[in-house]
């Protein structure tokens, strides 16, 4: 099996936000370190056109969104410049079924690496924590993947947008932190930085120790998206979405 020619299949429905089918359906065999290895030559490629990797992004760290896609464990994905927006609007340009989530964002000021990575190394690790908005878009038909699949859709990265204000890693409890989702003024999702694996330090940690089987690492000035804290949520053009953090402020998207 040409793992590259996997990769590059996928980078053209990422770019020309084309849905395919489920790769598992016609490559039989493949392992969840293929699946990694096919993210890893996709990302390289699109390096090489000249974007640049600036984080890490972890999925699937809670149980909604476990069970809402049927994958029950916690997958990675890269992040690139070319996915950060910078302002409120969402344009619907390049997504095939867009959904979003409110997450929390660590940003480092030291490289964390290695399995024995702990909770207190991350704090120390931290240069600040924002809110965040991330837009998933499975390249997969009805957004219907296995873990394999997922994980070479590089964990259906597309979009995100970090909040203007950052804080001090200690300042909340990012376990208690609760958010309110609205669509259109109506609240849709409600949740608090517990669902994500209990804390989202713990998501850092294990991005750290699943990073170490190819020797990657969380590096300074990276960004690292710790998971969805709520289900995602579909959105059409005319939709805005907010996403309401306690004490830390407010992020919207107007989807155009
Ligand atoms: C996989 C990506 C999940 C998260 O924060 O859980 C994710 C998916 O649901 O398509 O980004
Ligand atoms: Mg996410």
């Amino acid at each position: 099996m040409d793992l590259n020619e996997i990769a590059q299949e996928l980078t053209h429905h990422q770019q020309a936000a084309e849905e395919l089918e489920k790769i598992t359906l016609r490559y039989d065999g493949l392992a969840v370190e293929d699946a990694y290895e096919i993210q890893r030559l996709g990302i390289d490629s699109l390096i090489q056109q000249g974007d640049v990797m600036t984080g890490w992004k972890m999925g699937l760290t809670s149980k909604a969104k476990q069970q809402s896609v049927g994958v029950d464990e916690a997958i990675y994905g890269r992040l690139l410049r070319s996915m950060e927006m910078t302002g409120e609007e969402l344009s619907l340009d390049g997504l095939i079924h867009p959904r979003v989530e409110p997450e929390i964002a660590f940003v480092f000021k030291h490289r964390l690496e290695g399995t024995d990575v702990t909770a207190r190394d991350v704090w120390l690790a931290t240069e600040c924590v924002m809110p965040a908005v991330e837009v998933i878009d499975s390249r997969y038909k009805n957004f219907s993947f296995t873990l394999v699949d997922v994980v070479a859709d590089n964990a259906s990265s597309a979009k995100f947008v970090v909040a203007n204000q950052a804080y001090s890693p200690y300042q909340y409890r990012l376990d208690e932190v609760g958010v309110v989702m609205r669509k259109n003024g109506e609240v849709v999702q409600t949740a608090s930085g517990a669902a994500v694996l209990g804390h989202p330090v713990k998501s850092v940690v294990e991005l750290a120790h699943m990073l170490s089987r190819t020797g990657d690492a969380i590096e300074p000035g990276m960004i690292v998206l710790t998971g969805g804290i709520t289900e995602a949520v579909h959105v059409y053009e005319g939709d805005t979405v907010t996403a309401a953090f306690d004490n830390m402020g407010e992020i919207t998207l107007n989807v155009r």
